[in-house]
């Protein structure tokens, strides 16, 4: 780990470690998936893990413990260096390692936490752990606990709740620093150029999944892990399963082929882009009429992304745009306010217009607290991606008119990731076009 990233990791657990204010928090890592019997998927780091701790191996357990003297904070259980384990599965860092590279105050090897959690925990106030995901180390966290509510009596101390880590750790992820900010510009670029690559090529191929294999192999070749989730590449009607990743079909040239994918960098910041166009260089009119309405949809949403705005003003903002080109084309029938009133356009719209971005594909914090919005503001990435999709899945919704053959099979979505930057939002994936006059050829 590079001197700055190391500053970076010791902000965060700075930052944490004062809004725990007397807590002790457990933050267990991922551990390895099976795949079928003895292979496993790629290894994936839990994401609140990581931003602490930098720290990429399975199975570690991290504790943060704002309630002890410095220098006894931040402790590692991880892997113990093994030479055999090691030639099998390649190298860890030990609890050395933890200690000079990773700046673990402390670190041991995972089997000794049960036995070390004890005095790690007394005198905290509370504990924050997140209940109901990691068995095994709940189990432990549990019986200590009980253990130590029966002392209070006695001794008249012991943590009073458990509370879930979100509410230290998720506005903080929700506000990218400036270090994240440049990282997320290179996992969107990159995400962007494959959109341009899949587009630039689609001539020469024949099915959806080398246009997969085309887009992921520009991941690795970029020096990403892969991507950030399953690539959707859906031609003609497959667009309309909002998430499909079968990309077992093959490409006609009068299609469109809709691309939702993004990579993931060796540090977990993902793109997430969808670019639609038609695979022969020319839209039909009907799927000419569609994309307009998306495109303006898409574009009013991206004006809308300002500080003090929400994630529903930006929604409502595509929504109505959409609404009203579908009236147009009378795929729609009624006035736009009594549409959105009833839900009436869902048979085409069925999703939001976008989700908070970063490491995380949907990335952690909230959209509403209670009855308020949550606002945006500078440092937040957020996703804009509305869509229509007609087919004929969908029952068509009391007083809206029946959907004539010429428009089923279209499905569009143009998605978007944006920073928030006062009153002039920054588009980062602006690199893959999305004007018609670019699709054509
Ligand atoms: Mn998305």
């Amino acid at each position: 780990m590079n001197q700055l990233d190391n500053q970076v990791f010791q902000e965060r657990r700075n930052n944490f470690l004062s809004k725990l204010d007397g807590r002790a928090a457990i933050i267990p890592g991922a551990k390895l998936v099976k795949h079928h019997t003895d292979c496993e998927y790629p290894f994936r780091q839990e994401s609140n893990f990581w931003y602490l701790t930098g720290f990429d191996e399975p199975d570690a357990i991290a504790l943060f413990l704002s309630h002890k003297p410095k220098g006894e904070r931040y402790i590692l259980f991880v892997h113990p260096k093994n030479i055999e384990s090691e030639v099998w599965n390649g190298f860890r860092w030990g609890t050395n390692g933890a200690e000079k590279i990773f700046k673990a105050d402390k670190s041991y090897p995972i089997s000794e936490f049960e036995k070390e959690l004890p005095n790690y925990l007394m005198g905290a106030d509370e504990i924050v752990f997140p209940v109901g995901k990691y068995p095994e180390i709940e189990h432990i966290v549990l019986s200590l606990w009980a253990k130590q509510i029966d002392n209070y009596s006695r001794i008249g101390r012991a943590p009073r709740a458990i509370r879930p880590l979100g509410m230290f750790l998720n506005q903080m992820r929700l506000i990218k620093s400036e270090y994240e900010i440049s990282r997320m510009r290179e996992a969107v670029l990159i995400s962007a150029e494959a959109h341009e690559l899949v587009r630039l090529n689609v001539g020469s191929k024949k099915h959806e999944k080398q246009i997969q294999g085309l887009l992921e192999g520009f991941f690795l070749e970029k020096g990403a892990r892969g991507p950030a989730y399953n690539s959707i590449v859906a031609s003609g009607d497959n667009a309309c399963v909002l998430h499909y990743t079968a990309n077992n079909s093959e490409l006609k040239k009068d299609d469109l082929l809709l691309v939702d994918a993004g990579c993931s960098l060796q540090d977990y910041y993902n793109g997430d882009i969808t670019r639609t166009f038609p695979i022969g260089g020319k839209f039909s009119g009907e799927q000419r009429a569609i994309y307009e309405i998306v495109l303006e949809a898409q574009k009013k949403a991206l004006r809308s992304v300002v500080i003090g705005m929400s994630s529903s003003d930006i929604h409502n903002e595509a929504l109505r745009v959409i609404i009203e080109g579908l009236l147009e084309i009378n795929l729609l029938r009624g006035s736009v306010d009594e549409i959105i009133e009833n839900c009436s356009y869902k048979h085409f719209y069925m999703h939001k217009t976008g989700h908070w971005l970063g490491l995380d594909v949907h990335d952690v914090g909230a959209y509403r607290l209670g009855d308020y919005e949550v606002l945006l503001r500078d440092g937040m990435i957020l996703t804009v991606e509305p869509g229509i999709y007609i087919s004929d899945r969908m029952p068509i919704p009391k007083g809206q008119p029946e959907i004539p053959d010429r428009w089923k099979g279209i499905g569009i979505r143009i998605e978007d990731d944006v920073l928030v930057n006062g009153q002039c939002p920054e588009i980062l994936s602006s690199v893959a076009c999305k004007e018609i006059a670019d699709l054509e050829t």
